[in-house]
C-alpha cells in the first residue's frame, strides 16, 4: 500500500566506493545534485573502501605480481564492500570504472538510468586485481584519456544519469525539444546585451517570430554539426528542409 507520504517509491540510489570519499563532497553538495537528493527523487551513498580492508594497516593496495611499476588495489577490500554497501534485493547494477571499459554513450546512460541502484567501484594506483571483474556487471570509461582513478569518471556518470532520473530535470527542459535536435549540436545562444564589445546577437532571435526563430536554430544546429561533428549527421533524423540548407551552396 502507498500512501501521500511515499514521495517517491523507487529513489534512484547511487552506492560509491572509493579511498577518496572526500571529491565527492562538492559535486554532490551543489546544483542540481544536491536538488534531487534533498528532494529524495535520488539517493548518493560514498563507501570508504578502507572500512572494507582488514589487516594491520589495513592496505587496499599491494605490489604487482611480476613486477613492473606502481601498485594495483587488492581484491579482498573491494568485493567486500562489493558484497557490503547495499541490499542484494535493490537488484544493485554493479560498476567498475576504468580505462579498459565500454565507453560511456548517451544511450548508455539512459540504460543505466532504468535501473534502481547503482554501485560504482572506484579504483586509483595503476588500476584493480583482474580478478574484480569476475564481481561486476560491467566495465565502463568514460573516454579516451587517462585520468588518476575512477573518482572524476563515477560523477561524470552520476551526473548523467541524474539528469534521467524523473524529476531531476524539469520535464519540460528535458524532453520535447531534446529529442527534436538529438543526434545534432546545440544552436548558438544568446543573453543580454544586445551588443558586447562590437558584437551583435543574431537579428532573427530579436525579432519576436518564433517560427523564424526555430528555423535558424534547427539551420545553425545542421551548419555546426556538419563542420565540427559531421559523424553525428550519419545517425541524425532529417527532414526535407534540413537536407536542403546542407546542400545549399552559401552557408556562412
Ligand atoms: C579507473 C586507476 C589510473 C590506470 C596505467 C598504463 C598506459 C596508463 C593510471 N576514462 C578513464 N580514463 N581513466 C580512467 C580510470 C583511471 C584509473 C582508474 C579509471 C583506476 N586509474 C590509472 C592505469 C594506468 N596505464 C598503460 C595508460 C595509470 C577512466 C575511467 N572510467
Amino acid at each position: 500500500m502507498s500512501s501521500s507520504l511515499d514521495l517517491n517509491p523507487h529513489p534512484m540510489q547511487f552506492h560509491i566506493i572509493t579511498i577518496f570519499p572526500e571529491l565527492f563532497i562538492s559535486p554532490l553538495s551543489v546544483s542540481l545534485l544536491k536538488k534531487a537528493q534533498d528532494r529524495g527523487v535520488m539517493s548518493c551513498v560514498v563507501h570508504n573502501l578502507r572500512d572494507y580492508a582488514t589487516g594491520k594497516h589495513r592496505s587496499t593496495d599491494d605490489t604487482p605480481y611480476g613486477g613492473g611499476r606502481g601498485m594495483v588495489m587488492k581484491p579482498e577490500p573491494v568485493v567486500a564492500a562489493l558484497e557490503g554497501v547495499c541490499h542484494p534485493l535493490s537488484h544493485p547494477w554493479r560498476i567498475l570504472l576504468s580505462p579498459q571499459g565500454a565507453l560511456l554513450t548517451q544511450a548508455k546512460v539512459a540504460e543505466l538510468a532504468g535501473r534502481q541502484t547503482l554501485v560504482l567501484v572506484c579504483g586509483r594506483y595503476e588500476g584493480v586485481d583482474e580478478r574484480v571483474r569476475a564481481f561486476v556487471d560491467e566495465e565502463v570509461s568514460i573516454g579516451d584519456y587517462i585520468l588518476s582513478g575512477g573518482e572524476i569518471a563515477a560523477l561524470v556518470v552520476i551526473d548523467a544519469v541524474a539528469r534521467l532520473v524523473p524529476g531531476v530535470v524539469g520535464r519540460k527542459e528535458s524532453t520535447e525539444e531534446e529529442s527534436f535536435s538529438a543526434g545534432l549540436l546545440e544552436y548558438p545562444q544568446y543573453t543580454r546585451p544586445e551588443e558586447f564589445r562590437g558584437l551583435r546577437v543574431p537579428e532573427v532571435l530579436l525579432s519576436g517570430n518564433h517560427a523564424e526563430i526555430a528555423r535558424w536554430r534547427r539551420r545553425q544546429a545542421l551548419l555546426r554539426t556538419r563542420e565540427r561533428r559531421p559523424d553525428l549527421l550519419a545517425h541524425a533524423t532529417l527532414s526535407a528542409d534540413d537536407k536542403r540548407w546542407l546542400t545549399e551552396e552559401s552557408n556562412e
